[in-house]
């Protein structure tokens, strides 16, 4: 059965015009998009989005980039959806992405790095309710 992950087409990747491409990458890997939007991240949702990450050297970096433009939440379906995701767009940093990766094909550096996905069934839940409600959840499943 399908399962669900979070991606977030991040303000570098959406900016270049880059959404197209890797939204097709997403889908020949396998992913059926079941919702998307865009959206430009209020301060506090990214302080909140990113809260695990609060006292690093780069959070306040990684804040004011994630709200310095659009940026594009969706959910992804396939079978074994987070790890697969996390193998599709590849280390965070992208000098370390393997070939053929979102990363490595569309992320400028280590900070603003094109795509965010879950990193586990846990954080996919808690951040598809972050950013979408129920009734946006349908996709082709109706
Ligand atoms: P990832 O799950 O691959 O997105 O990576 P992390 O959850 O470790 O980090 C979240 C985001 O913080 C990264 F996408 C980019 C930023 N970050 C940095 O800018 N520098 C770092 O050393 C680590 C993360």
């Amino acid at each position: 059965m399908a399962e669900s992950t979070l991606g977030i087409i991040k303000p570098d990747a959406f900016a270049a015009g880059k959404t197209g491409r890797i939204m097709a990458l997403l889908e020949e890997a396998g992913f059926t998009v079941r919702a998307a939007k865009t959206r430009r991240l209020a301060q506090a949702e990214a302080e909140a989005f990113y809260e695990v990450h609060r006292g690093r050297p780069f959070y306040q970096e990684l804040v004011a980039f994630m709200t310095s433009g659009p940026c594009l939440p969706m959910v992804l379906d396939r079978d074994d959806a987070v790890a697969e995701m996390r193998r599709v767009i590849g280390a965070t940093d992208p000098a370390e992405a393997a070939e053929g990766t979102v990363r490595k094909l569309y992320a400028e550096s280590k900070g603003r790095n094109a795509i965010h996905a879950s990193d586990s069934d846990e954080n996919a839940a808690r951040e598809i309710a972050f950013f979408f409600a129920e009734g946006e959840l349908a996709g082709l499943g109706g």
